[in-house]
């Protein structure tokens, strides 16, 4: 294989990890804390797992080892979305249990759950974990989306985990992953498997963060990478003063990553999901706010600027929620086949406009009509409107130029308005880890075999206090079930971890909020360059805008 020079160069690049755990694995001891409980619906969350509900916090630290000597032969899979860093983990996690014993094992399992339902993994060795060692990308063992739920699933998940000997399954994943971690874990504590479960927490969404996650790993390379690319725009922008540039950014439930991009680079204008819905915006609201801000720039004669909008904006709006609610209903069923029978797109339209109420057709006939038939395409498995599939970037370019138009009639606005579209998503989820998601990551792995090797199953493992420099981090774990409640899924109530979305009296809300309307006048951006991996610490070392405003 042909290497870059940063690929080789990142080969020698060490890790750096928590203080407490630098000793080496013979001075790492452990402490309890108080017991836990879970975040909300503590009596049902108990009653659902019972052998791993209101366990206590665990913190290691600098002391004589006191774990089991035993063969340990741990399982480890990547699930969902790609996230910078995973390589990481699983190096970090080989690397404290190879130096435990040498006898002990790590399989990975290939291609997220289903590895672990195929019985399909490999078997790591030095060479294999040194070729992936602070690189990005789950191409190590690869990643996938089924969802470990059902009892026959686990059944055959002990079964195959029996065979092969383990002791302890890894799984390194979202909310979703993690709450299948907890699961996974009670019915191998229920059928006394003595099997361990161990999460890990990643998505670049970063919503999976709490009082005691202080970050999903992931969410700071990923967002350096879209916040590069942003100021790069911002400069095109800036240098040809001709266009306004509308850019989505992933985060289908969540919008930490648009608003972290935002405090990188101070768009004209950056929407945030949580406070649609918490001001109940109408489209018409959310396109006069991106409206008057092209407006008053034009009027200093800026004809240019950049908005920033996250993936899962549109399921904010409440009345588009409302909408594609009437329009999976429409298309419920064999109603699907007639709708896609009809010769063309007018009789299409005739059709909708029969099917749905009043106000929901009003906002419908408000879309352009590309977003219109997007939203009669991609239909998910369950047969819904694929949300994230909408194209928002090119819907709200549209309905704020179908605006100016009617603004330039009415003589209020005398501008020129030119738009380009830009989705960035894919492009930040595998790039090299930043030295913070490599250090994190390694530290998440090392720690999650010292879980293991102390007995704990359950857990998530946690290092916290990441603001600070990784001498200063602390390593440990939390029950999974702490940060568990009770929700609504697919018609039924179960046991989730609760997903963090953006708070709007946290910090970093706080701080946009502040500068907001001085961004979308004057042109205030600012420029954070490319993910820089060796220099000065002030430059490579740097947190995410949201972690070091959250930790004040
Ligand atoms: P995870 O929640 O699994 O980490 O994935 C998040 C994400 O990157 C979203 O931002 C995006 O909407 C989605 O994955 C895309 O998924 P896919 O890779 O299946 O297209």
């Amino acid at each position: 294989m042909n290497l870059s020079p940063l690929q080789k160069a990142r080969y020698e690049y060490a890790p750096k990890l928590p203080g407490m755990l630098r000793n080496g694995i013979a001075e790492i001891c452990v402490s309890e804390g108080a017991a836990t409980t879970s975040v909300a619906d503590q009596d049902k969350i108990a009653e659902l797992f019972p052998n791993t509900y209101g366990k206590p916090e665990v913190t290691f630290k600098k002391g004589q080892n006191t774990s089991v000597a035993k063969k340990q032969v741990v399982g480890v899979i990547l699930s969902g979305g790609q996230a910078p860093g995973g390589h990481n983990v699983v190096s970090g996690l080989y690397d404290a249990l190879k130096a435990t014993n040498k006898e002990n094992v790590l399989l990975g399992f290939k291609g997220g759950p289903d590895g672990l339902l195929k019985n399909d993994y490999v078997v790591f060795d030095d060479e294999f974990i040194n070729a992936y060692r602070n690189t990005g990308g789950f191409d190590i063992i690869g990643s996938g989306r089924t969802k470990l739920e059902t009892e026959e699933q686990f059944a055959i998940v002990a079964e195959n985990a029996k065979k092969n000997g383990l002791t302890a399954v890894v799984i390194i994943g979202g909310d979703d992953s993690n709450t299948n971690a907890a699961t996974l874990a009670e019915y191998m504590a229920a059928h006394k498997t003595g099997i361990q479960v161990i999460g890990c927490p990643k998505t670049i969404d970063g919503d999976l963060k709490n009082e005691d996650i202080e970050a999903s790993f992931g969410f700071d390379t990923a967002t350096k990478t879209y916040s590069e690319l942003i100021g790069n725009i911002e400069r095109d922008a800036n240098s040809a003063k001709k266009y306004w540039h509308f850019i989505k950014v992933m985060g289908r439930s969540a919008s930490h990553v648009a608003l972290e991009c935002a405090l990188e680079t101070q768009p004209n204008i950056c929407l945030i999901g949580e406070e649609v819905a918490a001001k109940k915006m109408s489209l018409a609201q959310i396109t006069n706010y991106i409206a008057d801000s092209v407006e008053k720039r034009a009027a200093n004669g800026n004809n240019f600027g950049v908005a920033i909008i996250p993936e899962g904006i549109v399921e904010f709006v409440p009345e588009f929620g409302a909408l594609i609610a009437e329009i999976n209903e429409l298309l419920a069923g064999s109603k699907t086949e007639e709708f896609n029978a009809l010769p063309n797109w007018q009789a299409k339209y005739d059709f909708i406009k029969q099917g749905l109420t009043a106000d929901a057709f009003k906002v419908f006939d408000l879309l352009p009509q590309g977003i219109q038939q997007q939203l009669f395409l991609e239909r998910d498995p369950h047969g819904n409107v694929q949300v994230s599939l909408i194209e928002s970037e090119k819907l709200f370019s549209e309905l704020v130029k179908n605006e100016l138009a009617k603004r330039k009639a009415a003589g209020t606005y005398k501008g020129k308005f030119g738009a380009q579209h830009h989705f960035f998503g894919y492009e930040g989820r595998c790039a090299f880890p930043s030295n913070f998601d490599a250090d994190y990551c390694y530290s998440l792995g090392y720690n999650a075999f010292m879980l293991i090797q102390y007995g704990y199953t359950g857990y998530l493992s946690k290092v916290s206090n990441i603001s600070k420099p990784a001498e200063e981090w602390v390593a440990g774990g939390m029950p999974i079930t702490k940060m568990m409640n009770m929700e609504r899924r697919n018609g039924k109530d179960k046991p989730v971890i609760r997903k963090a979305l953006v708070e709007l009296d946290g910090a970093p809300f706080k701080y946009f909020e502040a500068h907001r309307e001085q961004w979308a006048v004057e042109t205030c951006f600012t420029f954070p360059g490319a993910i820089q991996y060796y220099g000065p610490s002030e430059v490579c070392d740097l947190t995410t805008r949201t972690l070091a405003l959250e930790k004040g």
